[in-house]
């Protein structure tokens, strides 16, 4: 398994001081942007929120070993990555604001997020063979969780990826849970990395709490996705906090979970540590860097606010090139319900009607 921090100094990881703290600054931003997002759900402005608290390195380290045009296939957990590869912050609140497409800048190579489990595995590799078709150079770089290893997608994803050599670095962020099922739970094998093997490519474990390990793992992943053989990297992270805010973990695991230090310590503290023990950091630093992070986030919560709602009808907008006449005629009961921006129209006695998200409320008056 690889890892580098507390090994290794910096200028022995190829990794310049400028690339390292570039690093540390996007962690920074991307804790504080889910730390906001997370206050912005209790305050009811988005109806859910799935936070990556803990999973900082795995995500940034990876953004940052990829090239210019590379593919980033996300999943709902994967804001980190999505910021570090360039999605505006305010991009990301619009669509758990219900935003299904709003997107600032079309030209970014980033997929939607996907919340259907694993279904963004195929489709990764269906960019990746249409690269190949078309004598690009770029790779893709897939994210999933451990709960996803468990669908068929994943299995037929990097089976395909492997007979046909697609240029894919499948990213398993192995964060110990599958909502309330634990990872041990989730398979007999050993660890996820060597399932790779009954596909015929390469498999590698690393350190997900450390920023350079999954920078580099990924770096020679994406190289040699990129000469037509696909790997399979499975980083051991941890998610520190609820599955969803809909989701109470002391229901199923305790304070003190059974994995150790390195799998649950901090990666953004532990980070900071190891630059200020490498000489690149100080605690001044740290503040402006801290304080730089709150600024652009609430710049992005201003621009995410400034945005009208969706309308009701959006709901319906992205699956179907053309509505069949079952969702239509529900379209059409929606939008009579509401005025068509998502607000209820008052029913005939001012009591009851639906706020635009399906529930029914009643007046507490
Ligand atoms: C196809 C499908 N089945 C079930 C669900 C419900 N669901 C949402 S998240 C989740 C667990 C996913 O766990 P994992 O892959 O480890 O990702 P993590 O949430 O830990 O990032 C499940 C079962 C879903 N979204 N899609
Ligand atoms: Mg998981």
């Amino acid at each position: 398994m690889y890892r580098v921090i507390d090994e290794r100094d910096l200028d022995e990881t190829g990794v310049s001081a400028d690339a390292a703290l570039a690093i540390y600054r996007e962690m920074v931003r991307a804790r504080r942007f889910d730390e906001r997002a997370l206050a912005l759900q209790r305050r009811g402005w988005m109806s859910g929120y799935p936070p990556f608290r803990g999973q900082e390195a795995t995500q940034v380290g990876a953004v940052r070993a990829m090239a210019g045009d590379d593919w980033l296939v996300p999943t709902y957990r994967s804001n980190a990555a999505q910021i570090a590869r360039g999605v505006p912050m305010s991009d990301l609140l619009l669509f758990r604001r219900g935003h299904a497409e709003f997107r600032s800048n079309h030209d970014r190579p980033v997929f939607p997020q996907a919340v259907p489990i694993a279904t963004q595995l195929p489709h990764a590799v269906g960019v990746g063979m249409a690269a190949d078709y078309r004598d690009d150079d770029n790779a893709v770089l897939c994210l999933f969780g451990d709960g996803a290893t468990s669908e068929g997608d994943f299995h037929e994803a990097v089976n395909f990826a492997g007979v046909f050599d697609a240029p894919v670095v499948f990213l398993c962020e192995n964060n110990g849970w599958a909502i309330s099922m634990p990872a041990e739970r989730q398979t007999a094998s050993p660890t996820i990395a060597e399932k790779a093997d009954a596909y015929g490519i390469d498999g590698e474990r690393v350190d997900g709490n450390d920023p350079l390990a999954v920078r580099d793992v990924v770096a020679a992943a994406l190289e040699q996705a990129r000469a037509g053989e696909p790997v399979l990297v499975e980083s051991l992270t941890y998610r520190q906090g609820a599955h969803t805010t809909s989701d109470d973990p002391s229901r199923y695991r305790e304070d003190a979970p059974e994995f150790p230090e390195w799998r649950t310590a901090d990666p953004v503290e532990r980070y900071e540590a190891y630059l200020i023990e490498q000489g690149l950091l100080d605690a001044e630093t740290c503040e402006a860097i801290r304080a730089g992070a709150g600024d652009a986030v609430d710049r992005a919560v201003g621009r995410a606010e400034a945005v009208s709602d969706p309308s009701a009808g959006e709901v319906f907008d992205h699956v179907y090139d053309t509505l069949p006449p079952e969702l239509e005629r529900q379209k059409r009961e929606l939008l009579t319900q509401t005025d068509g921006e998502g607000e209820a129209r008052p029913s005939s006695d001012g009591a009851t009607g639906t706020d635009g998200d399906g529930e029914t409320t009643a007046d507490e008056e």
